[in-house]
């Protein structure tokens, strides 16, 4: 059976090795056949080197290299390499790369310098963390840089455009008049923990970008599609962003089974509310179902949702949707399969 599941970080990569699990635990012996499509908007380059944290965080949660406290970078990671840039006086600080995972950023840096594409070299990270041998191949979602940036006021960032060094674009009046101004994804998530209000979300080479190698098909020719329960505007909405992939989930004749990120009305965490208010969608599973509208099948949702306005041709099961260890993500990734079965 072959599975492909659109993935961000930490709850996409959490769900997946669920899933992985409860695909050995189902058919032991069995070759497992999982395509993983990943965000790739969260990308930046820092220090020159490309850091790719969603594709990151599956490599490593997967490949069992993963700091589980925090879902991304390199378990037992040290930060060597970052106090010495601090000692030059180098920017920026606000984004914390382990040594280890510096290891991995300078490899890919490396290859994609030498022509490799983001595919080839995350094919090349994924061997080394044993991916192919749990039958899970790891597609970005593009092979074009793209980058998610979000547009603030630009009142509410320190100084004047540029002084701060890291911030992109320039300051521009909006149409009402405010000027504002778009900062990387990262600097909004990371260095401002989301508490600036986005205006909105744009991506950089979103309209020029293609989907990579492969995608397209994993998604046409999948029995299964599975929405992890990731980020729906940064992580799934930027994978649905990319030319063709939304298309292509629409007309596939797989089951479309989606995880809801919210639980009880707030993601479980990290700062998905803030992602969805300049959307003006509730932040409930309702809310994020409804972003998915036009390609869902099926929904699980915590049992705390149960009771909630679903789009009408969804098909919504409540279950305990909290991923507390690999065995409650098989749990959930299990219904996910069950469900799909239900609607083939
Ligand atoms: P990121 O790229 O690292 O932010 O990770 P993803 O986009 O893949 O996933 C982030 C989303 O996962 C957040 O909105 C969380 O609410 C959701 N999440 C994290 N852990 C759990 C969990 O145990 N259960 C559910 N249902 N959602 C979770
Ligand atoms: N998240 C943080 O909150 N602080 C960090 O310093 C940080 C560093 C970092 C380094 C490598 C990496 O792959 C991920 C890292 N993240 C960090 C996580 C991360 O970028 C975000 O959680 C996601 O991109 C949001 O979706
Ligand atoms: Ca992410």
């Amino acid at each position: 059976m072959q599975i492909t599941a659109l993935s961000g970080g930490v709850g996409g990569a959490r769900f997946v090795r669920g899933l992985v699990h409860e695909l050995r635990r189902r058919a032991p012996g069995e070759e497992v056949e999982v395509t993983v499509v990943g965000n790739t908007g969260d990308d930046i380059t820092l220090f020159g080197l490309r850091v790719c944290p969603d594709l990151d965080s599956v490599l490593y949660t997967l490949g069992g290299g993963v700091d589980e406290e925090q879902g991304w970078g390199r378990e037992g990671d040290t930060r060597e390499v970052m106090g010495e840039l601090g000692a030059l006086g180098v920017q920026p600080q606000w984004f914390g790369l382990g040594d280890r995972d510096l290891g991995t950023h300078v490899a890919r840096s490396l290859w994609l310098a030498q022509g490799a594409t983001l595919s080839e070299v995350t094919a090349r990270i994924a061997a080394r963390w044993g991916l192919p041998g749990q039958g899970v191949r790891l597609l970005p979602v593009t092979d074009s840089p793209i980058e998610t940036h979000v547009v603030v006021d630009a009142g509410a960032l320190d100084g004047p455009a540029g002084r701060s060094g890291d911030a992109a674009g320039t300051d521009r009046g909006a149409d009402d008049g405010v000027p504002e101004r778009a900062i990387h994804f990262q600097e909004w998530w990371v260095r401002h923990g989301a508490s600036l209000p986005a205006r909105r979300f744009t991506v950089a080479g979103l309209s020029g970008a293609a989907p990579a190698p492969g995608v397209l098909e994993a998604i046409r020719g999948a029995d299964v599609v599975l929405l992890p329960p990731s980020n729906p505007v940064v992580s799934i909405g930027i994978v649905l962003g990319v030319p063709g992939v939304r298309d292509a989930l629409r007309g596939t004749r797989a089951p479309v089974v989606g995880v809801s990120p919210i639980v009880g009305g707030r993601p479980v965490r990290g700062h998905a509310d803030a992602c969805l208010a300049p959307l003006g969608v509730e932040v409930s599973a309702a809310g994020v179902a409804g972003l998915y509208a036009d390609l869902l099948d099926g929904w699980l949702v915590d049992t705390a949702d149960e009771h909630a306005g679903y789009p009408p041709r969804v098909q919504v099961r409540p279950l305990d949707l909290l991923m507390r260890d690999v065995e409650g993500a098989a749990r959930i990734a299990g219904a996910a399969l069950d469900l799909a079965d239900e609607l083939r």
